[in-house]
C-alpha cells in the first residue's frame, strides 16, 4: 500500500510541476519524420530528444496536417523555446533554434478545431538536431542543420531533392587556403531555390536566388581558409505549386583533389587550375553555362605569351589573370565556330587562363568543346611533333618531364623543311634506345659512371 501511495504521490507532484510531461514521451530521432495523430481537442503528443552539442540547432518541421496545431518547444525544465500555430488543414510551420546541449520536449497540440469541426486530425513531425546519425547516401539526409550536414567534395556533382517546402538541406566544405576562391554552381532545378553560403558562425557570406524550374545560379567568394555551410532551400513554392523539387550541386574549393585526365576538371578556380605546358593543345569543353575552366602557367622569364582559342562549338570568353587575380586581358567569341587570341608581353611569373561561356542563353547552347594552346618562355624543350591528345601523349610528357626520352634536337624535319626538335612517336624504339631509357629510369648513377668499351659500338653510344 505504501508503494502504491508513493507511486501515486510521485505522479502526481510531476503532473503538478510539468502537466502532461509526466506520461511517458516518445523519443524520436535526429532528421527521421514521425507520423501522429491527436484524437480529440484534449489529446497532446510530446516527443523527446537529447543534444550532444552545446550551440547547434534543433530544426523541426510539421505538415501534413489534418487540421491546425500548435508545435512547442521546451528545455527540461518547462521552460517555453518557441512556439508556431497552424491555423487549418494543410498548413505547416518550422521552429529552428540554437540551443544548448541537453534533453528537450517538443510537444504538438490541437489547435483551432472547434471553429473548424475538427475532432482528430493527423500530422508528420521530424526534428533534426546534434546527435548521433548516418547520413543516408542517396538523399544525404538528414541535413537540415551545420550538425548534420553532408560533405561535399570538390568539384564533383551531387543531385539531391527538396522533400518538402520546409526541407532544408546543408552541405560542408573545409578549405585549405586563405583567400582561396569557393565557386558554388546550382543548376538542373525542377523549382525556385534559395542558395546560401555560411561561414562557421552561421553568418551569411552570400545568397542567390532561382525564382522557377530551369534556373541556375552560382556562387564565388574569396574566403580565408576553414569551415563553411552551403544550404539549399525552396523558394517561391507556394506560387508554382510546386511540393518538392530535385537540384544539383557543386562547390569546388581549395583542398586535396585529383584532375581527371580527360575533362582537367575539377578546374573552376585558380586554386584547382590545370597546369598547361607552352606550345601544346588543349581539348576541353564547358560542361554547363556555369562552369569555368581554369588553366595555370609559369614562365621562367619576361617574355611574350600568345594565347589561342578556337574549334569552338559556341561563344566564350577568354580571359587572362595575373596571380593576384587581376585581368591582363580578356577576348569574346560570340558564336560557334569562332576564334580568338590574347599576345601579350609578360613578366616572370604565374598566370591564369579561364574560359568561360558566353552568350549562349542567346544561342540554346548547353554545353560546347574548346580548343585551348599558349606559348610562353619555360624550361621544357619544345618538340615540333609532341600533342597532347595522342595515346602515347601522356607517357611521352611523364617520360620528357623525368629527363628519360630527349628525342631528336635541331634536326632536319622532312615535313617543314627547318631544323627542329623532334619525338617521332611512332618510330620504332631500337634496343639501344629502350636501354638507355630503362637505365636512366632504374640505375641513373652507373650511365653516369660507366665508360664505353667500344664507343663505336652503337649500343655505348646510345647509352653514354
Ligand atoms: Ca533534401
Ligand atoms: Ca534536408
Ligand atoms: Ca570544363
Ligand atoms: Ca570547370
Amino acid at each position: 500500500m505504501k508503494r502504491v501511495f508513493g507511486a501515486g504521490l510521485f505522479l502526481f507532484v510531476l503532473t503538478f510541476c510539468f502537466g502532461s510531461f509526466a506520461f511517458a514521451e516518445e523519443s524520436v530521432l535526429s532528421g527521421v519524420p514521425i507520423k501522429g495523430e491527436l484524437t480529440s481537442t484534449q489529446d497532446r503528443d510530446t516527443y523527446q530528444f537529447t543534444t550532444d552539442k552545446d550551440g547547434g540547432v534543433v530544426y523541426i518541421t510539421l505538415d501534413e496536417t489534418g487540421g491546425g496545431f500548435e508545435l512547442n518547444l521546451y528545455n527540461e525544465n518547462n521552460k517555453l523555446i518557441s512556439n508556431k500555430y497552424i491555423s487549418s488543414k494543410g498548413g505547416k510551420n518550422s521552429i529552428a533554434e540554437v540551443i544548448p546541449k541537453g534533453t528537450y520536449y517538443i510537444k504538438v497540440i490541437p489547435y483551432n478545431w472547434s471553429n473548424n469541426g475538427i475532432s482528430s486530425a493527423t500530422y508528420r513531425l521530424k526534428a533534426t538536431f546534434a546527435s548521433s546519425f548516418t547520413h543516408d547516401q542517396s538523399t544525404f539526409e538528414p541535413n537540415d542543420t551545420n550538425e548534420t550536414a553532408f560533405p561535399l567534395k570538390s568539384g564533383q556533382f551531387y543531385t539531391s531533392v527538396s522533400e518538402t517546402s520546409l526541407d532544408r538541406d546543408t552541405y560542408q566544405i573545409i578549405t585549405n587556403k586563405d583567400g582561396g576562391v569557393v565557386y558554388i554552381t546550382l543548376d538542373e532545378t525542377d523549382g525556385g531555390f534559395e542558395l546560401l553560403l555560411y561561414d562557421e558562425n552561421r553568418n551569411i557570406i552570400s545568397n542567390k536566388y532561382i525564382s522557377s524550374k530551369g534556373g541556375n545560379t552560382s556562387i564565388a567568394e574569396t574566403v580565408p581558409k576553414g569551415t563553411y555551410y552551403i544550404r539549399v532551400t525552396p523558394y517561391n513554392w507556394s506560387n508554382n505549386g510546386i511540393s518538392s523539387a530535385f537540384y544539383r550541386l557543386k562547390a569546388t574549393y581549395a583542398s586535396p583533389f585529383t584532375h581527371d585526365k580527360s575533362t582537367y576538371e575539377p578546374n573552376d578556380t585558380n586554386e584547382t587550375a590545370f597546369p598547361i605546358k607552352s606550345n601544346l593543345i588543349y581539348k576541353s569543353k564547358s560542361d554547363t553555362i556555369l562552369d569555368r575552366d581554369t588553366y595555370q602557367f609559369t614562365t621562367n622569364k619576361d617574355g611574350e605569351a600568345y594565347i589561342t582559342l578556337d574549334e569552338t562549338d559556341g561563344g566564350f570568353e577568354l580571359l587572362l589573370y595575373d596571380e593576384n587575380r587581376n585581368i591582363i586581358a580578356n577576348k569574346y567569341i560570340s558564336s560557334k565556330g569562332a576564334n580568338t587570341s590574347i599576345n601579350t608581353k609578360l613578366a616572370k611569373g604565374t598566370y591564369y587562363i579561364r574560359v568561360t561561356p558566353y552568350n549562349w542563353s542567346n544561342n540554346g547552347i548547353k554545353s560546347a568543346n574548346y580548343q585551348l594552346k599558349a606559348t610562353f618562355s619555360d624550361n621544357s624543350v619544345h618538340y615540333a611533333d609532341l600533342r597532347n591528345d595522342q595515346y602515347w601523349s601522356e607517357n611521352m610528357l611523364w617520360a620528357i618531364e623525368k629527363k628519360l626520352m630527349s628525342g631528336y634536337l635541331n634536326v632536319l624535319n622532312t615535313k617543314t623543311g627547318k631544323y627542329e626538335n623532334l619525338l617521332r612517336p611512332n618510330n620504332n624504339l631500337t634496343e639501344a634506345q629502350f636501354l638507355t631509357v630503362l637505365f636512366r629510369y632504374g640505375n641513373s648513377d652507373e650511365i653516369d659512371n660507366t665508360t664505353a668499351l667500344e664507343p663505336s659500338f652503337s649500343y655505348s653510344v646510345s647509352i653514354n
